[in-house]
């Protein structure tokens, strides 16, 4: 069978590879956009960073996320996190986390939307804004790639999904390490670049241009106006 060919206009590379992109073989994946990470009194907020940056890819992401059910793609959310008893917090991820901001007070301990990163809670919550439909698949992970201890390979695998469109926050920690996890097993990955963003723009950049290396070495990056362009 041969495939009517439809690709994205994007860098370093017209997206798909070989252009084989259809709502059912693609997914748009919307990375950790709860309150914990960009609304107020959340974790970000709480550390001293500028939500303001990462409440930027609200309205692209919104936008995409519209056009893509629309079209019949695949949606699907994740969520930063850890059980209320945090028998999956490493001590050195939640010592880390104590030592930004003033108060010593980090991931599992109370704040002011609740307790920080822990599931159930207000801050842990996806934004009112993108909140998932009924429906949709959400992850829950307790790192920061989308498929450590979760069941998100065995997921896309089962709905024959092997492109994904990656969007949500922070383009340099879980986008990227998402991106990077998903490219070692094949997936083909488009980083949407305004619908990420970082607590430091500087590390949002170099997060898209190291993308951009050794002719897409995680897969290729493009503007939202052009993805949605390009969808069929
Ligand atoms: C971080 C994330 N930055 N969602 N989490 O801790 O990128």
């Amino acid at each position: 069978m041969t495939i009517a060919e439809k690709f994205v206009a994007a860098t370093p590379y017209a997206w798909p590879f070989d252009g084989d992109l259809r709502p059912d073989n693609t997914a748009l994946i919307v990375i950790d956009m709860q309150v914990d990470f960009c609304g107020i009194g959340g974790y970000v907020d709480r550390m001293g960073y500028d939500i303001s940056l990462t409440r930027a890819p609200i309205e692209p992401i919104k936008r995409l996320m519209a056009t893509m059910r629309d079209k019949g793609y695949h949606i699907i959310h994740t969520r930063e996190g850890h059980r209320p008893d945090l028998s999956d917090l490493p001590a050195n991820k939640r010592w880390r986390s104590r030592q930004i901001g003033t108060d010593g007070v980090g991931i599992g301990d109370d704040g002011p939307c609740g307790r920080i990163l822990v599931r159930g809670e207000a801050g842990w919550d996806i934004i009112p804004e993108l909140a998932p439909l009924p429906g949709e698949v959400i992850i829950d992970k307790p790192g920061k790639g989308s498929f450590y201890a979760t069941d998100l390979q065995f997921i896309l695998r089962t709905r024959g999904i092997r492109n994904l469109l990656i969007t949500g926050i922070t383009t340099d920690v879980c986008v990227h390490t998402t991106m990077r996890e998903a490219n070692d097993q094949g997936f083909e990955c488009l980083l949407v670049e305004d619908c990420c963003a970082a607590t430091d723009p500087a590390n949002h950049a170099a997060a898209i241009r190291m993308v951009h290396m050794q002719g897409g070495v995680f897969g290729a990056t493009a503007k939202s106006d052009k993805v949605i362009e390009g969808l069929p």
